[in-house]
């Protein structure tokens, strides 16, 4: 998939932030405004970190963005950056699924 860094949509379209790892705000979030197809979205980043459920978020993120690329668009957050990662990391809470 390749897409424009710029990005130039047309309205309707819902805009959302800093999730953190709320999988239930977000899951709320669609349940409010639609699920993808049904409504456009545009994520500002930060979808990890904080929030105990950030592998959750951003997996049903990326899903998402893989299902509808022309209505879901997600930006990189600084918590998206390998740098914050290294401490903050979601490999961190990986470790609650390994066996
Ligand atoms: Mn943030």
């Amino acid at each position: 998939m390749r897409q424009p860094m710029l990005l130039e949509l047309e309205a309707p379209v819902n805009v959302a932030g800093d999730i953190h790892g709320q999988f239930g705000d977000l899951l709320r979030h669609f349940d409010k405004c639609g699920y993808p197809p049904d409504a456009n979205y545009l994520f500002l980043g930060d979808y990890v970190d904080r929030g105990r459920e950030s592998v959750e978020t951003i997996c049903l993120l990326l899903a998402y963005k893989v299902k509808f690329p022309e209505n879901f668009f997600l930006l990189r957050g600084n918590h998206e950056c390998a740098g914050l990662n290294r401490c903050k990391s979601p490999q961190i809470k990986l470790n609650r699924y390994k066996r």
